[in-house]
């Protein structure tokens, strides 16, 4: 039976005979020379082992019940690190420690082997990666697509302050989670033009003539849920070269051309671009999204034919969601498909494009908005150019039907912005081509309908939906912060890892004192983890008794990291001018995240937090009051150690900015309190934590807008408040950066000349509401009452539950549970 045998089996001695097997047959080693990470790859390897039965028994049982699966279309899937989140999900997890220690091993140890595949670049990707969790643990049948990048997501360091990258050589050693399936290789064509034909009943086709041909070849990690027998699939493409040579090139004796131009087509999966929410509009990304895009819709095809000898229950048994809007060209790919590959006339085919696309939207920010060149659009991909042209003309006859005469709701709503330099919205591709849209919070979907989209909310109201993100309990709470999870358990049960909900439960503890005392002992030990790696990685001693006051997330102005560092100098002075007040709590500024290579605003921000870093842990006069701390590299490990640690959660963008957020989730499921604005996801959990366990400040969304519109004023703000003045002074004459007085100069000039995001608006409300943040830590009873609190209210953020309003409101599917009895 599957499963029981030995080499598949759970028990604490078929796991270390699986361990030994591996070790020897597998990595060639025997027990005296092994390193550890011979011991790693050899315990992945048996963990694998474990998953594969339960994957091929998932794969049969979609094919045998003939299901409705969920495709999950993304460019990006940041999954962490993989071995302890499967041993945990399989259930393994202790056995797995105790067979490793009877072989003098570490678990832990060994789990610190795994590179981290760093497939993203932030909160979109991570959130592609908690859905795939959630989908599996609630056994809905379902795939994850993108790109296999050979190189993720860029090592940050930083030198004299400033951000330095490497490239991130993540499959160096191997990766022993994926298995290629060179049999469902397909091909994908790229350039050329487009030719007339008549098929065999007379009839009009169209046939692309491709300049060039690349295979994509997929690689398979295997997804379980929790503590079930499902397992679904991450299928991620790699590009290969179509001929090892081209034989022309190769025969005219150039033979160092011919291998150089195999080498070029497997670009295409080489990297991953490091830019979060601003697209670069670069050809090379382009062809990235149509080369995943269009291997996994024939594949998805391929996968459908095997039960179906026509397209009649394609939408019936394919949803496919659309991650924003890189995989958006998979509307026009599929209607090619569709009518030139497989002979459907174009209303069929328009008909059955829309009933399977959905769409989630994923920024407000108009420049971050995707959009291609038409000239390098039709370069690539000619044949797609014309069938978005259809797509457009029939729209656009739409818009006259029913708004006749709107000529600038015409121009408005095209999915060709016209002008000089013509450019294709993928938003508006995205939109038209599929049923449903969705933001990811709900105040995010409101902008969406009144602001970015509304003309097409006006025309089509029913396709808009919201579903507010959310996170997986089994890494952000089980994994991440054991301690927790076990007094948790001890309190309420374990029901919670599977129905976050439950989590309510424990307020039924929040003034009993002894578990108030054990919850704080454990953020306490918590923050001693994340202490030790500080000063391991930063050199740099820092006090856990001291308020751990935490920022991480991508840089970008919109985020105000900035606005962060102007309330660390506002207090630094404040302490040097007046020394010591009692009111002053010591705290920790912790900063963490990594900006885009070529976003020069942003690097300068991360110089301007570790030059204020440099000025104040140096400064005798703040000594035991203040420390400034800057976490490189951040990742998602690295967020499985702070997020427990942190007593304050910043999430202080611009109102009206930040779609959603999940940091934010995170930080609070461990007992963080927020200090933030109505914003994204924020909003939403002020409203379930209760106000009065949340820091609240600044300006809402409508005073932003408004405010804008008036005319905004920064300077007025800068002349009229003293502390402020002072601030910006000391960065604007040099006081961080003595040596080169001038560093700073572009950040001044944009708050004081145009403040985009309006910190100067936000400070004092800011510089006051962390005036209430000091005084509720002093009261620890309080305190750890408002983070018990936290935790208690966060169900409704858990993504098991985002997911099940995806599979109820969008996707209509069902759970199917897999049995490992034949
Ligand atoms: O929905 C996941 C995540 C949100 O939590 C963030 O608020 C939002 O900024 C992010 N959006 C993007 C957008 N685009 N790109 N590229 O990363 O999505």
């Amino acid at each position: 039976m599957l499963g029981k045998n030995d080499r598949t089996g759970m028990t604490l001695e078929n796991l270390k005979q699986a361990l030994i097997d591996h070790l020897y047959y597998i990595q060639g080693r025997d027990e005296q020379f092994a390193t550890l990470n011979d011991y790693y790859m050899a315990l992945a390897y048996t963990v694998r082992d474990r998953l594969t039965d339960r994957r091929i028994k998932t794969a049969q049982t979609y094919f045998q019940k003939d299901t409705k699966v969920v495709y999950y279309l993304s460019a990006e899937f940041l999954v962490g690190r993989l071995s302890a989140n499967n041993l945990i999900n399989l259930g393994i997890y202790d056995e797995m420690k105790e067979a490793t220690k009877k072989m003098g091993l570490n678990l832990e140890d060994l789990l610190e082997q795994e590179e981290e595949p760093g497939l993203g670049n932030g909160g979109l990707g991570r959130l592609a990666a908690c859905f795939l969790d959630s989908l599996a643990t609630l056994e809905i049948p379902a795939m994850g697509y993108g790109i296999r990048y050979e190189f993720g997501i860029f090592d940050q360091f930083i030198v004299d302050g400033w951000q330095r990258e490497r490239p991130d050589n993540w499959l160096r050693y191997g990766n022993p989670w994926e298995i290629a399936r060179i049999d469902y290789t397909v091909e994908i064509k790229l350039g050329g033009h487009t030719e007339a034909v008549t098929d065999a009943q007379g009839g009009y086709r169209v046939r692309w003539v491709p300049q060039d041909t690349v295979y994509g070849v997929p690689y398979d990690t295997p997804i379980p849920g929790y503590r079930n027998n499902t397992v679904n699939t991450l299928r991620l493409w790699s590009a290969k070269a179509s001929e090892d040579f081209d034989f022309q090139v190769f025969d005219a004796g150039q033979y160092t051309q011919a291998v150089a131009e195999k080498t070029f087509s497997e670009n295409i999966s080489k990297v991953l671009y490091p830019n979060d929410n601003t697209p670069q509009g670069k050809e090379l990304r382009l062809q990235q999204q149509y080369f995943f895009v269009s291997c996994s819709l024939q594949d998805i095809i391929r996968s459908y034919l095997r039960n179906h000898d026509n397209f009649d229950q394609f939408s019936n048994k394919v949803a496919i969601q659309l991650n924003d809007t890189h995989p958006s060209i998979g509307v026009a790919e599929l209607m090619r498909l569709l009518i030139d590959e497989h002979a459907l006339d174009w209303n069929r085919a328009w008909d059955i494009t829309r009933q399977t696309f959905a769409y989630t939207n994923h920024t407000l920010l108009i420049e971050a908005l995707e959009r291609w060149s038409v000239s390098l659009f039709g370069r690539l991909l000619p044949r797609h150019l014309e069938i978005i042209y259809e797509i457009n003309n029939r729209f656009l006859d739409e818009i006259r039907r029913k708004f006749p005469g709107d000529r600038d709701r015409l121009e408005r709503m095209s999915l060709i912005q016209e002008g000089d330099d013509k450019h294709i919205r993928m938003a508006y591709l995205a939109f038209v081509g599929s049923h449903t849209t969705n933001g990811v919070a709900a105040l995010h979907t409101e902008l969406l309908k009144r602001d970015v989209m509304h003309d097409f909310y006006e025309m089509y109201p029913e396709k808009f939906q919201n579903k507010t993100n959310g996170v997986t309990p089994r890494r952000w709470l089980l994994m991440s912060n054991p301690k927790l999870s076990d007094l948790i358990t001890s309190k309420i049960g374990d029901r919670w890892v599977k129905d976050l909900s439950e989590l309510r439960k424990l307020e039924a503890f929040v003034d009993d004192a002894e578990f108030q005392k054990t919850w704080r002992e454990i953020k306490q030990d918590n923050k001693r983890t994340l202490a030790d790696y500080i000063q391991s990685d930063n050199n740099l001693e820092i006090d856990p008794d001291s308020m751990f006051d935490v920022q991480v997330k991508r840089i970008h102005e919109y985020k105000r990291q900035l606005l962060n560092a102007l309330h660390v100098i506002t207090l630094y002075n404040r302490i040097k001018q007046h020394g010591a007040s009692p009111s002053d709590v010591p705290r920790t500024f912790i900063f963490g995240g990594k900006a885009a290579p070529g976003y020069f605003m942003a690097k300068l921000v991360i110089k301007l937090i570790n030059s204020v870093a440099e000025v104040v842990n140096n400064d005798p006069d703040v000594k035991g009051l203040l420390k400034v701390v800057y976490l490189s590299n951040f990742s998602v490990s690295l967020g499985q150690i702070t997020y427990p640690a942190a007593d304050l959660s910043e999430q202080i963008s611009t109102a009206g900015k930040e779609a959603s957020g999940t940091g934010n989730m995170k930080f609070a499921l461990s007992g963080a309190l927020t200090i933030g604005t109505l914003d994204g996801a924020n909003v939403e959990i002020r409203e379930e934590v209760g106000e009065e366990n949340f820091f609240l400040f600044g300006l809402d969304a409508q005073e932003v807008m408004a405010m804008k519109a008036q005319g905004y004023n920064p300077l007025a703000y800068y002349r009229n408040n003293a502390a402020l003045k002072t601030v910006i002074d000391q960065i604007a004459s040099g006081f961080f950066s003595p040596k080169e007085p001038a560093l700073f100069k572009s950040i001044v000039d944009s708050l004081l000349y145009k403040d985009e995001y309006m910190l100067l608006a936000d400070y004092q409300f800011y510089v006051d509401c962390q005036e209430k943040v000091s005084l509720a830590y002093q009261d620890q009873t309080q305190w750890t009452r408002m983070s018990i609190l936290n935790v208690a209210r966060m169900g409704k953020f858990s993504s098991d539950y985002t997911i099940s309003e995806y599979c109820k409101s969008i996707w209509h599917v069902e759970p199917v549970p897999v049995s490992l009895e034949d």
